[in-house]
């Protein structure tokens, strides 16, 4: 179905950190080292207030937070000269190089626009293959007189561009960062980085749950063309472990059983990857391989408070397999997880799913994939 154009964009603007990179183990591992040698501990908590936040404004609030005695400046040399160890191993979020790549092989002109300083930007982005030369134009925070939410360093960015900022479309993760945006005259695409938290991003001209998601079109800007049959391909990425009991749902609510994985193993996969709904292949080590389409996420419609996998097999079975190892080799996406009016509209997309899957996975592009050796489990659990 065509996108209703939304408006004419001739530029993207890209915050950083959050958006682009995965910034946040990284961030949270220095701090919780730095904390240490006072005595302190990390507990994560304070991560929804930092987001987006200027270095200095990040150093006040930790330094405040955890009444330590160092000045702001201090814990930001400290702290900083202990990132420079890990930029290295910093990863881009999912669809960050795929958009990347597609806005420079169309001529798109591109910024980067961060709270970070100049050189902390450049630092990380040469790690990242192609990336320093997609962006014509980078804007740190040190560069203008204040930070985001101030429309300052959007407007900077624009102005060294050469572009209106009413044509300049925003890509953002953190609420102030979206408020900046908004205060410079442009639109901005949110996504946010926390989970749960669409709620508050009501500034933004639209939220998406991941960069998967964007559809340049509705800006004017040249469409992916990746998608094929309903499904975007991606990597293989590979999970697996024996059947556990999950909330006791999928067969007696929706009569969709969907064989739960336990999150213990496989929490960095779950971090790493955007939740919304993908297929693939799954084997059984006892009875074969099969079609799959799965959600990962917190399923909107139930609301859920942990982020889980489930995995439908596309195949009729005489009885339950609790306790078999399953393995899933994971190969396209198919959509965000979506909140439904009813449980029959629920039910009635998860089988267009289904069906998106069923006929995606014949084609050579997917099916090579179901003899992965991952698949041929040869010893069950404990042997
Ligand atoms: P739970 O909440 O315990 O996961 P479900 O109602 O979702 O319960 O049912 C999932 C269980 O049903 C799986 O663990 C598996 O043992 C069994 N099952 C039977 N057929 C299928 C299928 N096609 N796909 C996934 N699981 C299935
Ligand atoms: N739950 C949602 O709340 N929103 C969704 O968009 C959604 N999509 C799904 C797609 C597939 C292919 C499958 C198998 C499940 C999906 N579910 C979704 C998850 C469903 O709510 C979940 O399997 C049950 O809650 C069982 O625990
Ligand atoms: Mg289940």
């Amino acid at each position: 179905m065509a996108q209703p154009l939304k408006k004419l964009m001739s530029c993207v603007i890209l915050d950083l950190d959050g958006t682009l990179l995965n910034t946040d183990g990284m961030f949270s591992e220095v701090l919780k080292t730095f904390l240490v040698k006072y005595g302190k501990e990390w507990d994560g908590r304070e991560k929804h207030k930092i987001v987006g936040k200027t270095p200095l404004e990040e150093a006040a609030i930790i330094v405040e937070d955890y009444g330590l005695p160092c000045a702001k400046h201090e814990f930001v040399n400290e702290v900083y000269s202990m990132f420079s160890d890990h930029l290295c191993k910093v990863k881009a979020l999912p669809g960050a190089n795929r958009l990347i790549k597609h806005l420079s092989c169309h001529g798109v002109p591109m910024a980067l626009a961060s709270n970070s300083h100049r050189a902390t930007i450049e630092s990380k982005i040469s790690y990242q293959h192609g990336w320093k030369e997609s962006f014509s134009v980078i804007v740190g925070s040190d560069e203008v007189r204040t930070g985001k939410p101030s429309p300052d360093i959007f407007l900077e960015a624009a102005k060294r561009l050469n572009m209106e900022p009413s044509s300049s479309l925003v890509i953002e993760d953190s609420v102030i960062g979206v408020m900046a945006g908004k205060a410079a005259g442009m639109e901005v695409v949110a996504v946010p980085s926390l989970p749960k938290q669409t709620h508050r991003y009501t500034s933004a001209d639209e939220v998406i749950n991941s960069l998967l998601d964007l559809q340049p079109e509705k800006w004017g800007l040249p469409p992916f063309q990746d998608w094929i049959e309903g499904t975007l391909p991606s990597e293989p990425w590979y999970v697996g472990g024996p059947v556990v009991k999950g909330l006791g749902r999928g067969s007696k609510v929706l009569g969709i059983p969907t064989a739960n994985l336990s999150t213990e193993g496989y929490s960095d996969v779950l971090s790493e990857h955007p939740s919304g709904v993908y297929f693939g292949w799954a084997g059984l080590s006892t009875r074969g391989v099969y079609k799959m389409v799965m959600s990962i996420g917190w399923n909107p419609y139930f609301d859920n408070a942990e982020k889980t996998i489930e995995p439908w097999l596309l195949h009729e079975f005489d009885e339950d397999f609790y306790d078999e190892e399953l393995h899933l080799v994971i190969v396209g996406y198919i959509r965000p997880e979506a909140n439904f009016p009813s449980l029959e509209t629920l039910i009635t997309k998860i089988h267009e799913d289904r069906k998106v899957a069923e006929r995606a996975l014949d084609l050579p592009l997917y099916s090579k994939y179901r003899d992965d050796p991952y698949l041929k489990i040869t010893s069950s659990k404990g042997q």
